[in-house]
């Protein structure tokens, strides 16, 4: 069951194995991938789906000729592969018209010109069958704290997010919105900058209900956050709409790493959420399992593509060992001795308000606070063990 299959819902950005590794200190070390034959290999490789930003489909500044003739490829390597395309987003943060930001830029021409662009690449979502739109805002942010009105930046913000709802509504589109948190890089500060952020943020929209989230595993690692609980606050909201997996070593620039090859507990506790947190036991997500990574600089195309492959089979591995934990009757055990499961009873009884807990001498007067000071554990450590014996594949 390590082999990829469609059923398995991977898909990948066309900017990811298509990036050409230029970074900050060097230029690109690879030649362009054609889109056509990463539509194919992504299928033989087996993958369902592709994704990709307007501008990476077809240059900034293209003709409406050069543009429809890149949409044509696309589609007909969809044709001939089954490959479909759940999401796609639109660039607001390479072409330099945007160094201060799309929806934000202090500049209100700017700002209605990447509303224009926006709307252009929603038509053209729906054309293609993509349901879901993302919203990663790079470069709406600042350096200088007196560079930029943050109230003000934010009205701007919910403005461009009010106007693409109402656009989809109008039109009729199965097209829900997913904001991509990231904390900084490019700018300095970036508006939104972790999962929490954006959930209050949606609550703030004329229509909430379109907007949820993508939340990319390093952006919040890169806060020092922990991914697995941003997740799960994130489908509490019932706003997990889309996730972008990868790979982040601590608190640094954006790595991008492939998905498993940064913070391996932290992505084993993610997949085990993902496939066995439902209610029944089974998937707590049912949409596309997104990966957002960069083959690093170091790679020729082959091992672009043998990246590919480890995103999918890093994450059906560690499916593979969430399911033969969950499955050992010892992690069952220790679960049970670490109550984890009791965190699932409400606190109070049924029927009970608060005058009925000050009643209950049980809860107070009579309870005894003393077994848990060196008497009493909760045994995570024991239950830590367990998990990284089968993480290793020791058990
Ligand atoms: C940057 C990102 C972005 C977003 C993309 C929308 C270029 O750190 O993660 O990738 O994911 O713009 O999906
Ligand atoms: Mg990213
Ligand atoms: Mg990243
Ligand atoms: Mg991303």
């Amino acid at each position: 069951t390590l082999t990829p299959t469609r059923a398995d819902k991977f898909s990948f950005g066309l900017w990811t194995f298509g990036w050409r590794a230029q970074d900050q200190f060097g230029s690109a070390t690879r030649e362009p991938v054609d889109t056509v034959e990463a539509v194919h290999k992504l299928s033989e490789l087996g993958a369902y789906g592709m994704t990709f930003h307007d501008d990476d489909l077809f240059a900034f500044g293209s003709t409406d000729a050069e543009r429809q003739h890149e949409i044509d490829r696309l589609k007909q390597a969809l044709a001939d592969t089954g490959l479909i395309i759940p999401m796609i987003t639109t660039n607001l943060f390479s072409h330099p018209v945007f160094k201060d930001g799309g929806f934000t830029s202090n500049d209100r021409d700017v700002r209605r010109f990447a509303l224009r662009k926006v709307l252009r690449n929603i038509d053209l979502a729906a054309e293609l069958g993509a349901t879901t739109f993302v919203m990663w805002g790079g470069r709406e942010g600042s350096e200088y704290d007196f560079a930029k009105d943050i109230r003000g930046a934010l009205e701007r913000y919910r403005e461009a997010v009010n106007l693409l709802g109402q656009y989809v509504l109008d039109k009729g589109y199965d097209i829900k919105f997913a904001i991509e948190p990231k904390p900084n890089e490019p700018r300095g500060d970036i508006l939104l900058p972790t999962v929490g952020h954006a959930l209050a943020f949606i609550e703030t929209l004329e229509h909430p209900e379109l907007v949820g989230l993508n939340p990319e595993t390093g952006h919040e690692q890169m806060a020092g956050l922990n991914y697995t609980h941003a997740i799960a606050q994130a489908l509490d909201a019932g706003k997990l709409f889309h996730i972008d997996l990868n790979g982040q070593r601590g608190i640094k620039f954006d790595q991008d790493l492939v998905f498993g090859h940064g913070d391996v507990l932290n992505a084993f506790s993610l997949v085990d959420l993902l496939e066995f947190g439902g209610a029944d036991g089974g998937p707590s997500y049912h949409g596309p399992r997104h990966f957002d990574y960069k083959p690093s600089r170091t790679e020729d195309p082959q091992g672009v593509w043998e990246s590919v492959s480890a995103n999918m089979q890093m994450y059906l591995l560690l499916k593979e060992r969430a399911a033969a934990f969950r499955a050992d009757p010892e992690v069952a055990e220790a679960l049970a001795a670490a109550k984890v499961d009791e965190i699932s009873r409400p606190t109070l009884s049924a029927g009970e308000g608060y005058a009925e807990l000050l009643a209950d001498r049980s809860a107070y007067e009579d309870f005894d606070a003393e077994p848990y000071y060196n008497g009493r554990g909760f045994g995570f450590v024991r239950l830590q063990q367990l998990t990284l014996e089968h993480l290793l594949g020791a058990r």
